[in-house]
């Protein structure tokens, strides 16, 4: 493959945005769940398959000014397109981020803010989207189904109500003590 030198660039296509690759790893010396989570790199060369990560790790690759966590103003009002593990979860991966880095959502490439995939034993990848709007979630949704060429069923959560869902959790865990 031939490099491309700045002066050749504009004759190809420019990205629209600039990407970073996230990992999360558990240590048991973190406090919070934020502190285990390193930026990685803008620009991936190289990367290994999601499933090869060991399992309660995570990948993922959100847009450079947007962090992959519910805090962030970005993706506060949104959710999560849900994808189970079918088998094909690798595959589904390097499909999804190429087709937000190739900015396939039009007209609502500005509502997609990231790829996670959880490496579990079900392991899970989920598509984030800056806004809870039906039209904007659906559309995404619908794409994504297309891209992925699969019948199965994916389910959209919104990222308040899983947060809240945990809190509540919590809640349980000390009122039962
Ligand atoms: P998880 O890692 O997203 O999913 O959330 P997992 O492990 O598959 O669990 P499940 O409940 O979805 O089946 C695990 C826990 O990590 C959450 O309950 C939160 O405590 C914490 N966590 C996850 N996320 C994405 C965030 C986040 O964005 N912000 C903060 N503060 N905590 C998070």
């Amino acid at each position: 493959m031939a490099l491309i030198t700045k002066d050749d660039v504009g004759n190809v296509h420019l990205l629209n945005d600039s990407w970073k690759l996230w990992y999360w790893r558990f240590s048991g010396t973190a406090v919070n769940w934020t502190d285990n989570l390193h930026g990685l790199c803008d620009i991936f060369n190289h990367i290994k398959m999601p499933s090869m990560l060991t399992t309660g790790c995570d990948y993922s690759v959100f847009k450079s000014d947007i962090k992959p966590m519910w805090e962030d103003p970005t993706n506060k009002n949104g959710g999560r397109w849900l994808i189970k593990d079918s088998g094909l979860l690798d595959q589904y991966w390097m499909d999804i981020l190429l087709s937000m880095i190739g900015g396939m959502y039009d007209p609502y490439n500005d509502n997609v803010c990231g790829i996670v995939y959880n490496r579990r034993q079900y392991s899970k990848i989920s598509v984030w989207v800056s806004s809870s709007d039906t039209n904007i979630v659906n559309d995404i949704g619908s794409k994504l189904k297309h891209f992925l060429d699969t019948k199965e069923k994916l389910k959209f959560e919104k990222h308040s109500e899983i947060s809240k869902k945990k809190v509540n959790v919590h809640k349980k865990i000390i009122l039962a003590k």
